[in-house]
């Protein structure tokens, strides 16, 4: 069985309609996960993307994966579409003229770089050049509409993929706010970011999907998820802690005394 949510149900009864595909650089179907935990291959450097470093696959969710870069340290991990241009074979670089680099914040001295590349490369699981897939074609202008829906990645949370609404429309970008949540989440993108997704994406891809939040939002607790069993060949979260399957646990409303700053575990924006 796998969690998913009631897209039908939540567009009738907000009475709204989703972005069409077209408006997305996204694949018309999902891309296939044939990436293993483990696998090696060459990433540019979310922190200076004029660099190509090594990265590790740290775990699989639906065409998604969460990488890290070999050198650096577990806290600055980043995700990936199977179809990103952003990720090449080893030795991609190399063939293209370029050097790997340490990534930003390598934790070593510099210059102990060239041992630790070899060291790092040395029976190390490569991923085939065949699991990677080409980057589509995206839109040749905006074309989303204020009030469609759409699937976004929460870059706060990006492991989740949420119900979301296009809340304004500027030039080349697009304003996603996220269904039942407050600004603190929302952002400005392009509307060809490899971030948003058509409605249905999630289903379609195996991919578990957030459903709406329920602050400020009366009708958000009848779109709760549902469990429906889906045959086709979805991909298995592969490691524990990348799995958002599990409901959310509902809000829970804290006082605290004005002077209270609330600490570490407390989200004094929501
Ligand atoms: N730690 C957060 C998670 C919120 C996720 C919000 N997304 C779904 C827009 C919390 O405050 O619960």
């Amino acid at each position: 069985t796998f969690q998913t949510f009631d897209w039908e149900e939540y567009l009738r009864e907000t009475k709204s309609i989703p972005a069409p595909q077209s408006c997305f650089k996204q694949a018309p179907s999902p891309p296939v996960n044939d990436f293993k935990i483990g696998m090696k291959l060459e990433a540019l450097d979310p922190r200076n993307v004029t660099s190509t470093c090594i990265a590790t696959v740290i775990s699989v969710l639906g065409p998604r994966l969460r990488l890290r870069l070999d050198g650096s340290d577990n806290k600055n991990d980043f995700w990936r579409l199977v179809d990103s241009s952003e990720i090449h074979p080893i030795g991609h670089c190399e063939k293209t003229g370029g050097m790997l680099q340490p990534p930003l914040g390598f934790r070593m001295n510099a210059s102990s770089w060239p041992m630790f590349l070899l060291k790092t490369l040395n029976g190390a699981e490569m991923a085939p050049s065949k699991i990677f897939q080409k980057e589509p074609i995206g839109p040749r202008s905006n074309n989303f509409q204020v009030g469609q829906k759409l699937e976004a990645v929460d870059k706060k949370n990006p492991q989740l993929i949420c119900t979301a609404t296009v809340g304004a429309v500027k030039n080349d970008q697009i304003h996603v706010t996220f269904d039942g949540w407050r600004g603190a989440f929302d952002y400005w993108c392009r509307y060809d970011s490899r971030d948003i997704f058509p409605v249905g994406w999630c289903a379609k891809s195996g991919h578990p999907m957030q459903p709406p939040g329920q602050k400020n939002n009366s009708t958000a607790n009848r779109f709760k998820l549902r469990t429906t069993a889906i045959s086709s060949n979805i991909p298995d979260v592969q490691s524990p802690e990348a799995d958002t399957s599990a409901p959310p646990p509902p809000p829970v409303t804290v006082h605290f005394h004005k002077t209270c700053q609330g600490g570490p575990l407390f989200d004094t924006a929501q």
